[in-house]
């Protein structure tokens, strides 16, 4: 093609030299003598203009420009398909047994109560199945350590009733309840005590051994209650 151009009078030119896309061709016959590599633009534009018209006719196709700058990034695509489930996680290990957290009795009296400051023992069970109660003693005793809830429910006939609830032999709680002649009175109480295991909980009439009017009978109960209303978290 060099060769064509050439005898169509035209010879390789670098106007500005700043890069291969400002190479071209012009007709070395019309270069003026003060035009070079320096001529100004309003010079060389009839040239540029020929050289184009004659590149045109022949076909030519200038040189590779330089790479362009790189695009702005695209809009995001829609999101994927859902993928496939996971694999099952591994069993768990088993829990603790419920069983082990159980402590609740809930026993009464089966008879007067003639003996003051000892433990007063309520014999007949209502509810026991742990058996952290201890019908012999009349002590409860904590096998786990938590907090629980003790109540008290007592028939007061012919005398007063002077009782106390004992923690480690230390009345913890007081209830005193003044016999009226010819009448039952009821006296009661409740308490939440925090309790270590080893802890024993048990009723006992104070004083000098008057006040023990607990009474009880085919009709009229006095019952102790206890229950363990949260085991401390280990
Ligand atoms: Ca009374």
């Amino acid at each position: 093609m060099a060769r064509t151009l050439r005898q169509k009078g035209l010879e390789p030119w670098f106007p500005c030299q700043r890069g291969p896309a400002q190479v071209g061709w012009q007709a070395s016959q019309d270069i003026p003598a003060t035009m070079g590599p320096q001529a100004g633009m309003a010079e060389m534009a009839p040239l540029v203009k020929r050289v184009r018209k004659e590149i045109q006719s022949s076909h030519f196709l200038g040189l590779v420009g330089p790479k362009g700058d790189t695009g702005e990034t695209g809009v995001t695509g829609i999101e994927g398909p859902r993928g496939f489930p996971g694999v099952p996680g591994r069993k768990g290990e088993p829990g603790e047994s419920a069983y082990v957290h159980h402590s609740a009795f809930s026993v009464g009296l089966e008879s007067r109560v003639t003996v003051p400051n000892v433990p007063i023992r309520f014999t007949k069970i209502f509810y026991n199945q742990q058996n952290h109660y201890d019908v012999t003693t009349g002590k409860f005793y904590c096998n786990i350590p938590g907090l629980y809830y003790f109540s008290y429910h007592i028939t007061v006939y012919l005398k007063d009733v002077k009782v106390s609830l004992y923690k480690r032999d230390k009345a913890m709680l007081f209830t005193y309840d003044q016999y009226q002649e010819k009448n039952l009175d009821q006296a009661s109480g409740s308490v939440l005590l925090h309790l270590e295991t080893g802890d024993e909980v048990w009723l006992q009439v104070y004083g000098d051994g008057d006040s023990n009017g607990l009474y009880a009978d085919n009709v009229n109960d006095s019952t102790f209650t206890g229950f363990l209303l949260y085991h401390d978290t280990i």
